[in-house]
């Protein structure tokens, strides 16, 4: 049982979703309703990142992914596309102290060789300066989309054969799973829940191979507006799903 000291929320310690997903949406609207620039809206939205970071880290959770940037994200205004390149940076003085009291490493997934320089140094350094932390994973999804890493897999795997490491009838579910972007992760790749928020019903390319048998969970609140306690009501809403496996109950 764990009580948060304001709303009471009960979760359960044993039934803690071990790897959570979120497509973090509705940061242009949450500006947007406010007759602020969309801008606005991812900067409060980073702040977001690090309530929800703690939070899942305090509870249990040992990976959480979050998409930040998709590979289809390029085509919005270069002023946004341009500042939402900088928000490594800006997290990285705010937070990376904070990652490492929390034992928290920063890990990510997608092409980062094609962000900016300046962008891609943030991300490489938020990574290093954490890589000691042995507590949860924080998997940021930058440039990321899963079709180009289900593409990558298959090229990955097509060589391996051609070099003679591998028979076509040895490829399996496992060197699928570990040749995906999360196959660092083991037996966590899977998430256990994903949550989109901001009211969209949709998976928009995210772990197309690995959400399999994970729970979804759609919440109109928008991205900017989550908060600690709105985190793990969600949380107790994976909680109060009863999990199936292909006929398997509870796990
Ligand atoms: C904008 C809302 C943190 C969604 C959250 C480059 C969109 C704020 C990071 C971040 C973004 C990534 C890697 C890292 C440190 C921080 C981030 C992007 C967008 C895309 F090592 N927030 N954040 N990255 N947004």
């Amino acid at each position: 049982m764990f009580l948060n000291s304001k709303e009471s929320i009960s979760l359960d310690v044993n039934n803690v979703p071990k790897h959570v997903a979120i497509i973090m949406d509705g940061n242009g609207r949450w500006a947007q309703k406010r007759h602020l620039p969309r801008i606005a809206g991812h900067k409060k939205g980073m702040n977001v990142v690090e309530d929800v970071t703690i939070a899942a880290s305090e509870i249990g959770v040992k990976v959480l992914t979050l998409y930040a940037f998709s590979t289809e994200n390029w085509k919005r205004p270069e002023d946004e596309v341009n500042y939402i390149m900088s928000l490594p940076e800006k997290f990285f003085d705010k937070f990376v102290p904070k990652l490492i009291e929390n034992n928290v490493s920063v890990r990510v997934m997608g092409l980062i060789d094609q962000l900016p320089a300046s962008t891609k140094k943030a991300v490489d350094d938020a990574v290093s300066k954490t890589s000691h932390c042995t507590g949860m994973i924080l998997n940021f999804a930058l440039n990321y989309g899963s079709r180009m890493e289900i593409t990558d897999a298959v090229k990955k795997i097509s060589q391996q054969v051609k070099d003679n490491q591998l028979l076509p009838s040895e490829i399996d579910e496992k060197i699928i799973d570990a040749n995906l972007m999360t196959g660092y992760l083991e037996e966590l790749s899977d998430p256990d829940v994903v949550i989109r928020t901001s009211g969209e019903e949709r998976i928009s390319n995210f772990l197309l191979w690995q959400i399999a048998y994970s729970e979804f969970i759609f919440t109109d609140i928008l991205w900017p507006d989550i908060t600690k306690n709105s985190f793990l009501n969600l949380i107790l809403e994976y909680q109060s799903r009863n999990r199936r496996f292909g006929g398997l109950k509870n796990k």
